[in-house]
């Protein structure tokens, strides 16, 4: 038993060790124009700040572009060819509304709302606003994460073994 115990304390702490090192993983989602001609596909989603929000179409039988209502992001003059990316940067979280601007009156129009997200670790150490609250968040979850990993093997090794002498 004393083993089992020292073999559970082990993974728990290597996990730990794993957790610090794991960043969160940022997405690209793509928004083009669907076979109307006169609508984003999909016209609304739901990302997380660091997210990449990309707006690519091609041989349209119409030029588009996406301007976002305040300038926040704009793919400049309409086109049939498009491939134009905005990255949400981590203190952007929030709803952001967009339109094509030949068709903004026939309804091409379509929103974002952009979730607040962890930044990776790398990130926050070039952060010179705040770094220690934020990181200190990090490594608390990455730790509990740790310890809970470390309670689930200590219960499925305690089983196992029982099943043993069973
Ligand atoms: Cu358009």
């Amino acid at each position: 038993m004393r083993r089992l115990l020292c073999f559970a304390l082990i993974l728990c702490l290597l996990q730990g060790n794993l957790g610090l090192e794991m960043e969160q993983e940022t997405e690209t989602h793509v928004v083009t124009v669907d076979s109307t001609n006169l609508r984003f596909t999909p016209s609304t989603l739901t990302i997380n700040e660091g997210d990449t929000l990309r707006f690519v179409w091609g041989g349209q039988a119409l030029p588009h572009n996406s301007v976002e209502e305040n300038g926040v992001f704009d793919s400049g003059d309409a086109n049939r060819n498009v491939d134009y990316g905005h990255v949400f940067d981590y203190d952007s979280a929030g709803t952001y509304s967009f339109f094509c601007e030949p068709h903004q009156a026939v309804g091409m129009t379509g929103s974002v709302t952009v979730v607040d997200a962890e930044a990776p670790i790398d990130e926050e150490q070039n952060n010179t606003i705040g770094t220690s609250t934020n990181e200190g968040e990090a490594t608390s979850n990455n730790v509990q994460l740790g310890l809970a990993v470390g309670m689930i093997a200590l219960l499925g090794a305690a089983l196992w073994r029982a099943r043993i002498y069973d």
